[in-house]
């Protein structure tokens, strides 16, 4: 604390806060708060993760913190659905209005017409999943299957690996060779980014396997471009290329893993000539890449979500995990892979989430994937969903095959609260609208998933308006609910003392009142981490399953294989026919998800919606650089600006950078109006990359009005992302 001499009194004051949002990075922040208002936002320097600097959406923090289109007080709907024309309630009414819905919903139709919908806006534990959940589980609500992200590739993972958990990231300086597959740290993992600097200062090199030549393959040395959702046969060839030429480990795998013989039958089917022919990629690069692999040691794969959104991303996922078996990466320290560092987080989701109190009920509550939200609003029957509670996520924008989304919530019969900190696509379909906090506003416990500390963010000013955490709004509701266990009156800190509370010795030592001090506390494991040292997996077999009893039984191909996805030329040629371009749809630069999305500074540097497009493409249907097309198929369409300059997919790729709101984008529509909600082949998961579509000039299908609306809708005026 600073006072100047002579002037009113300033209290300034620097705060460690930590970034909530949905990203492997979990920041630690520094903020400056001058008299209860932050002034400035900055990376923690002593953070070892964090490194002193922050991404370029938390850069501009304070303009989301501060905005305009916060919502500060609860609302009650006086529009139409979809309208956005709400006027302001009390807390009190609006809490009863929603109690009164629920009694009326349970006594007609049953608590399970009651529909939870929410993810990781927040990652903080007690605001993801804390309350909320004793309070559904409580009432004996729909169960929500969350697997809008992450559970292909997890299950994928944890088949091979036995767990979600894998290379300490900081170790990788060490490494000699860095494959970013399917990921794109510079935009989604950016503090990774220094740790494979440096190991490229000490002379490692980085490759990229992606279909689209993201930010991150135009840093690498070397760039794989094989088409979308075929990366399990890449990575077998590759295999294949090790083996014939006994470049494998055989002492590594004959002590730490299961089933090499019949992998070694297996990847016989995937001669890199064959594999040329599903991947694009040229045998001979194949065949390099594979020598490089296996004689470079120590070598990492950073493995993300981007491989995981197909409808064969788990096996996918799966048969990658097996490559650095082969070579016995796992050996060395910076060796081996990383898909999460999730599972190597112990904290004490039970005591938070109260599963027991499902018991109360003689029913087991069905169970909803989260991705087929619209066929859930506009299909079910037994019962229908009545009510819809969204909080921690904005399904208008992110869920797949946004027009049934849409129509699910234009539904007059559905009663739909909305807990949000900014007016989103979502909320703008609310009956009711609850003000939530940010970060700064609110006490919460972190885990990670790109790094191995805990943390603990204490609130830094006082909540703008009224805002309510989220436990708190379950609190309130619970009350209104007549829920009178003691559960109900938990307080935040007690919530993180319980979610601390597990003996497993990962968190021996960690408490909330080191935390309070210090913040930040690397997990008690070794430094540096390797979970499976000492050859210990925790598979069915204690080994690294190259063969997969488990899938077998699960009704998988127990050996890693390549299943063509459900929209490719090889599975469903009829289509292929209709709609010859496969899209991907990953993650944009300048947004996280649709978080930030609203932002005028994102907005701008985002610039247009592009769709990226090849030459060949492009010329076949008359396209041009920068003019804007129409994508479709049968799910719906969308519209673009052409980029074809980046040279950056191959001939039948596409790709968008998502993810634009819906109202921002050309005629309200956004890609997510293409995007399936057919299920992976593992965990339920998302396939947000496995979409085929056909593309053409968007005045075939727009009058020269509607063109001329384009043309000028970028850059958003303020009227636009205001109105
Ligand atoms: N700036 C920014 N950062 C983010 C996010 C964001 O939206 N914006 N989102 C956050 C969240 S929630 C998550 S889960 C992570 C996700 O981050 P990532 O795991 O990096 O996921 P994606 O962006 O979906 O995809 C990564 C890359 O996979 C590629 N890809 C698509 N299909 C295939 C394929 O079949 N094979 C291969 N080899 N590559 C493929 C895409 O082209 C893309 O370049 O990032 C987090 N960080
Ligand atoms: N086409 C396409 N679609 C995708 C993806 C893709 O790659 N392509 N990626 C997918 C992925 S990886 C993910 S994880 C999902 C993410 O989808 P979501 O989980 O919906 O993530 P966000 O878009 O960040 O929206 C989260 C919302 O939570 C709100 N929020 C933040 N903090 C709080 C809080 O404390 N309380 C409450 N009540 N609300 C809060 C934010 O304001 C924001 O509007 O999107 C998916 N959608
Ligand atoms: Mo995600």
């Amino acid at each position: 604390m600073t006072i100047a001499p002579n002037r009113p009194t300033i209290k300034v004051e620097t705060r460690r806060v930590i970034c909530p949002h949905d990203c492997p990075d979990t920041c630690c922040m520094s903020a400056t708060v001058e008299n209860g208002r932050v002034t400035k936002v900055t990376g923690e320097p002593s953070h070892p993760f964090t490194q002193g600097f922050l991404c370029i959406k938390t850069n501009y923090y304070l303009e989301r913190l501060y905005s305009p289109q916060r919502i500060k007080y609860p609302m009650r709907r006086v529009g139409p659905k979809g309208s956005g024309q709400f006027e302001r309630t009390s807390w009190d009414e609006a809490t009863d209005l929603i109690a009164q819905k629920f009694k009326e919903i349970i006594a007609t139709h049953g608590a399970e017409a009651i529909l939870p919908y929410s993810y990781a806006g927040t990652m903080g534990l007690l605001s993801y999943a804390s309350m909320d959940r004793r309070f559904f589980n409580y009432m004996g609500a729909s169960l929500l299957d969350r697997t809008i992200c992450s559970t292909a590739g997890k299950e994928g993972y944890t088949y091979t690996m036995g767990g979600s958990f894998g290379t300490d990231p900081e170790t990788i300086v060490n490494a000699k060779l860095i494959i970013a597959w399917g990921t794109n740290p510079v935009s989604t993992n950016v503090h990774l980014m220094p740790f494979i600097n440096e190991a490229k200062k000490r002379g490692a090199k980085l490759v990229t396997v992606d279909p689209h030549k993201s930010k991150t393959a135009d840093q690498s040395d070397l760039f794989i471009q094989p088409y979308p959702g075929t990366d399990a046969a890449l990575a077998l060839s590759m295999m294949q290329v090790i083996i014939e030429e006994d470049l494998h480990d055989k002492e590594f795998i004959a002590s730490d893993t299961y089933g090499f013989d019949l992998l070694a039958e297996r990847v016989k089917e995937y001669p890199p000539e064959r594999a040329e022919q599903i991947t694009g990629v040229p045998a001979q690069q194949i065949r390099d890449f594979a020598r490089l692999y296996a004689t470079t040691k120590p070598s990492f794969i950073r493995l993300s979500y981007g491989l995981n959104r197909h409808t064969n991303g788990g096996m996918m996922v799966r048969t990658v995990t097996c490559l650095p078996a082969l070579v016995g990466a796992w050996k060395h320290v910076g060796g081996g892979a990383l898909l999460s560092t999730g599972g190597s987080f112990p904290l004490n989701k039970a005591a938070l989430e109260r599963p027991d109190f499902l018991r109360r009920h003689n029913y087991f509550p069905r169970t909803i994937n989260m991705i087929k939200l619209g066929e859930a609003l506009l299909d079910y029957k037994e019962p229908p969903v009545k009510a819809l509670f969204v909080y921690n996520s904005n399904p208008a924008v992110v869920a797949p095959n946004s027009r049934k989304v849409i129509a699910g919530l234009e539904r007059e019969d559905l009663f739909c609260v909305v807990h949000e900190q900014v007016m989103t696509d979502t909320a703008r379909y609310a009956d009711v609208v609850l003000p939530a906090p940010t970060t700064f506003e609110c006490l919460d416990l972190h885990a990670a998933y790109g790094h191995l500390y805990v943390q603990l963010s204490e609130p830094t000013i006082p909540p703008l308006g009224e805002v309510v955490a989220n436990t708190e709004v379950f609190r309130r509701l619970a009350v209104k609910m007549g829920f009178d266990d003691p559960a109900f009156r938990d307080s935040d800190e007690e919530l993180v003392r319980q979610a601390l509370d597990s003996k497993h010795p990962h968190l021996a030592g960690i408490t909330y009142e080191r935390l309070q001090k210090e913040t930040f506390a690397r997990l008690n494991v070794p430094t540096p981490y390797n979970p499976f040292a000492g050859g210990k997996y925790p598979t069915p077999s204690g080994k690294i399953e190259l063969y997969s009893e488990k899938m077998l039984r699960a009704g998988f191909d127990p050996l890693p294989t390549h299943n063509p996805t459900a929209e490719s030329a090889d599975g469903s040629p009829e289509l292929f026919a209709k709609y010859p371009l496969r899209l991907v749809t990953p993650a944009a630069h300048h947004f996280l998800n649709s978080s930030f999305a609203e932002m005028p500074t994102m907005l701008k540097k985002q610039q247009r919606p592009y769709l990226e497009l090849n030459e060949v493409d492009a010329r076949e249907r008359g396209i041009e650089q920068g003019q804007w097309v129409r994508a479709w198929n049968d799910r719906g369409e969308a519209y673009f600006v052409a980029d074809l300059n980046r040279d950056s997919v191959a001939a039948g790729v596409a790709c968008h950078l998502s993810l634009w709101w819906q109202r921002y984008s050309p005629l309200g529509w956004n890609c997510n109006t293409l995007t399936s909600d057919v299920a992976a082949d593992m965990g339920g998961g998302a396939t947000f990359h496995t979409n085929l579509v056909q593309v053409e000039p968007a005045c075939r299908s727009l009058s020269p009005e509607k063109m001329k609306e384009l043309e000028n809708l970028y850059p958003l005026s303020e009227e636009v992302r205001l109105g």
